[in-house]
């Protein structure tokens, strides 16, 4: 009976939780606990919250204890100045409670943001203190106390110690002046717009609480393809306001800088590093900008890269470069973030020695030494450029007289534009455990970035975020998970991904235990899922390198000069990086872990294209083919894609609504396209290698129509580019007001669903409507926003209608009706007896129906 009461308390809890919600507060929810922990958490935690000192954290932190035990507690705690003869929640840095409460005699050491929590008693009295070496890390420890309340966590008898891993824990934002974002998916910058800093910085201030929450200290706020005006006189006082808009977070500004500044701004005739005019010139500005900004953290500088000026326009090094402007910066602590992202993007590609993989070791190992002690160089985590999978770079282990830190791109660029549901954590986590075997073995990614393992001052961690203004910061409520990740992970990358995903999960949509355990399931298999369908075995992500990044196009990184290569052909896959017979990549890592890489004994699978050529009947470690293994992992992850849209419709009810359906629809979405990514890739490879799928999947699509051999009228066949990308290798798109596709069915009468795979472009809305005999069954609007203009993989998507009744000799018509330069394009339309569509069928139910009543006019 007890257990019954329980379990309706519970449900009506979850029922007064499950009101829309925008995904803005993402994991400082808050929101109301359950009347047991209610009743657990109050009487542990005192009704008095004492803040010792004036400063501005200090008091953000006071603030942010009232909101967190308001929101999950619903009572709010009385401030006091002083220590009362009551117990009471003492917030404070370690001078300040020595001061002003010697009886605790709280003697710890500290790093810079580190805390304690500490249950003290004193008589009967009990208090919990938050004490910390600075004020930063007060309010680090104010975020763990609420994060411990929000995860049912015991705060009874507290004893707790924490230090961060590393210095360094810095998000960059790659925001333009105009307000757009380079590679952002969240919507327009939360900085800028029309050239000038926003006049409402509001979001400015709640990005900064939810960096604080996880610890980490410093902002880059503009594009590293930096536009040289951020450094001049009259647009300081913009950067100013932002700088304000963080800093009761006790998030640093820092400034992406152009090396070419001193010239284009400056009016001055040369950048050359070592003029000393141009070290005068940076001296000048850093000192200007420090009396803007005091607290300004440095900068971050990308040079010699994708077009950007460099040292090399003077014969000057890296080293020069980092160097002239980290002078500047070290009087007034700054620090000068140089990207180790330099590489040459016109590689002749016929000539099988080039590797863009070498460019980073290359460049910068030889230099080692000679950077100054306020330099870091900021390593992308693989020496390619944020793909699927890539090895850890090398550099991180060829630098031992430098400081360095690790670069984590969060926002999802290669990775399905927060379109596809990926959890980088698990990525990021390969590299940052990867022994790197230098000095010794048992030398992880982690201790190398953060300075550990040559006893380094400054190093860490920066993540990509690339947040925006719509309501959920990245463009979809479930990528959140990497921004929360990376947060956690460079406080503590020893956290493992389970438990990061689970944190989340709890803070972001409470502690259903059914909620979390399917989240939990899905984020964590979401990375293998993406890589399956995209690019297994070490292939990269097979796309569009120099467009979109975003839908299949697997030549498009071979024969051009950004160096992406697989290599493929029609006898084998594969880029040989080998020392032995390759392009000597493998010889930049310390000899032991050259000889894992080195030899196909020896090189796991997962990586085994990336480093060897092999024919497409090698055998792997699995003992499958490579060609097999090809076809059996895409098929794969379109089927792990395709379950999470049921895995999801699992917790309707459990969710709050606006957030259920946003998911629901992104995951439909994803599971359509991880279908094209499949058939386009197995395709493509069936057709290089000649060799068939064992498993006689590849080329037969059992129920598929292709639109191009249907009934046309108006419609006109068109070739698709890349061929892959289309069923068929064509599609069919109208040129006129309005066309039609038809077909007979001479199937069995039954229940089926029809489902359209359509083009749903950037230049325009066009309508689709489907037809059996005269009825209307279908009908949608193609206005979702892909990121591609023209037919390929980028804009093919799919409708489903999920139960149709057909008898033998229904003529089955879709009329497509263009919009702008949307030629309501289709590719083919599938049949399935119902029940083997289950996808199809939440389509319908969750995401377009609803829109459909509103947008169509009963004469359709
Ligand atoms: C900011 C990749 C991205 C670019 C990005 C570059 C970089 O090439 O596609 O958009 O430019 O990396 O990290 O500098």
């Amino acid at each position: 009976m007890r257990a019954v009461k329980l379990w309706a308390a519970f449900v009506l809890l979850a029922a007064a939780n499950l009101e829309g919600e925008t995904g803005q507060r993402a994991w400082l929810r808050y929101s109301r606990l359950d009347d047991a922990e209610v009743r657990t958490y109050r009487k542990d935690l005192p009704a008095v919250v004492v803040p010792l000192g004036q400063g501005l954290l200090i008091h953000s932190a006071q603030g942010e204890l009232l909101r967190g035990v308001r929101g999950m507690l619903g009572q709010t705690l009385r401030v006091e100045s002083k220590v009362p003869p009551e117990g009471a929640i003492v917030l404070g840095t370690l001078d300040e409670l020595r001061r002003a409460a010697p009886q605790f005699h709280v003697a710890v050491r500290l790093a810079p943001d580190g805390y304690v929590l500490k249950t003290i008693y004193a008589g009967k009295l009990r208090y919990t203190v938050v004490a910390a070496a600075n004020e930063r890390g007060v309010l680090c420890g104010v975020f763990a106390l609420l994060r411990k309340i929000a995860l049912g966590q015991s705060i009874h008898g507290l004893d707790e110690k924490e230090s961060p891993y590393a210095p360094i824990r810095w998000v960059n934002q790659w925001d333009n002046l105009d307000g757009s974002i380079e590679r952002g998916y969240g919507g327009r910058s939360i900085f800028w717009d029309d050239g000038h800093v926003r006049s409402d910085l509001s979001r400015v201030g709640d990005f900064g609480r939810l960096l604080a929450s996880l610890g980490v200290n410093g902002c880059s706020i503009n594009n590293v393809n930096a536009d040289s005006r951020m450094l001049a006189s009259d647009f300081i006082p913009e950067v100013a306001r932002i700088a304000e808009a963080f800093r009761p977070w006790g998030v640093q500004v820092v400034l992406a800088v152009d090396l070419g500044s001193p010239k284009i701004l400056g009016g001055l005739e040369t950048f050359d590093p070592v003029d000393p005019q141009v070290a005068a010139w940076w001296k000048t500005k850093a000192d200007e900008l420090y009396r803007a900004v005091p607290d300004l953290g440095g900068f971050v500088m990308k040079a010699d890269s994708e077009g950007r000026a460099g040292p090399s326009a003077y014969g000057r090094t890296h080293a020069d470069a980092a160097n002239a402007a980290a002078r500047a910066l070290a009087p007034h602590g700054g620090l000068l973030f140089y990207r180790a992202f330099v590489y040459d993007h016109h590689l002749d590609w016929r000539n099988l020695k080039n590797d863009r993989a070498l460019a980073a070791y290359d460049n910068f190992h030889p230099l080692d030494g000679q950077f100054d002690s306020n330099v870091v160089i900021q390593i992308k985590n693989g020496p390619i450029d944020f793909q699927v999978r890539e090895p850890a770079s090398p550099l991180f282990g060829g630098l031992r007289k430098t400081n360095q830190a690790v670069e984590l791109q969060i926002t999802q660029e290669y990775t399905g534009q927060s379109r596809h549901l990926v959890y980088l954590v698990p990525m990021w986590k390969a590299t940052l455990d990867f022994d790197m075997r230098e000095p010794r073995a048992g030398t992880p990614v982690k201790a190398l970035v953060a300075g550990k393992a040559f006893d380094r001052p400054e190093g860490g961690f920066v993540g990509v975020a690339n947040v925006g203004l719509d309501d959920d910061w990245m463009g979809s409520q479930l990528s959140q998970a990497n921004l929360y990740g990376f947060g956690r992970l460079a406080w503590n990358p020893d956290l493992s991904a389970r438990q990061i995903a689970e944190e989340w999960t709890r803070l972001g949509f409470g502690n259903d235990p059914k909620v979390v355990a399917t989240v939990v399931r899905m984020l964590l298999g979401s990375w293998r899922t993406y890589e399956n369908y995209t690019g297994p075995l070490g292939l990269q992500t097979l796309t569009d390198v120099t467009g979109n990044h975003y839908g299949p196009a697997v030549e498009a990184s071979e024969r051009n000069g950004w160096g992406q290569w697989h290599r493929a052909d029609e006898r084998g896959v594969g880029m040989d990086r080998t020392v032995a017979t390759g392009t000597g990549f493998v010889g930049q890592y310390p000899a032991p872990v050259a000889a894992i890489y080195e030899s196909l004994a020896n090189c796991p699978d997962d990586l085994v294209l990336f480093f060897h050529h092999l024919p497409y009947t090698a055998r792997l470690h699995s003992g499958k083919t490579v060609i097999q293994t090809i076809y059996d992992l895409h098929y794969d992850g379109e089927r792990a894609a395709s379950e999470y849209v049921n895995d999801w419709e699992s917790l309707r009810g459990r969710v709050d609504s606006q957030r259920y359906d946003q998911v629901l629809a992104q995951l439909n979405y994803q599971a359509g396209a991880a279908e094209v990514w499949r058939d386009a890739v197995t395709n493509w490879f069936l057709r290089a290698s000649g060799i068939a799928d064992g498993e006689g999947r590849v080329g037969r699509y059992p129920g598929r129509f292709e639109a191009e051999k249907m009934r046309l009228e108006g419609y006109m066949v068109t070739p698709v580019t890349p061929w892959e990308d289309a069923s068929g290798g064509q599609a069919v798109e109208c040129l006129e007001k309005r066309c039609s596709a038809s077909l007979t069915w001479d199937g069995a009468a039954g229940w089926y669903a029809l489902r359209v795979q359509y083009f749903d472009q950037n230049k325009g809305v066009s309508r689709f409507l489907v037809w059996v005999g005269n009825q209307l069954v279908g009908k949608w609007l193609a206005d979702d926003h892909l990121p591609a203009a023209k037919l390929d993989g980028s804009s093919s998507t799919r409708h489903t209608i999920a139960a149709v009744a057909l008898r033998p000799g229904d003529e089955i018509r879709i009329e497509g009706v263009p919009d702008g330069g949307e030629l309501a394009a289709i590719d083919y339309i599938e049949i399935q007896p119902r029940g083997r569509e289950a996808t199809g069928t939440a389509i319908l139910r969750h995401s377009r129906a609803v829109r459909l009543r509103s947008v169509f006019t009963p004469s359709d």
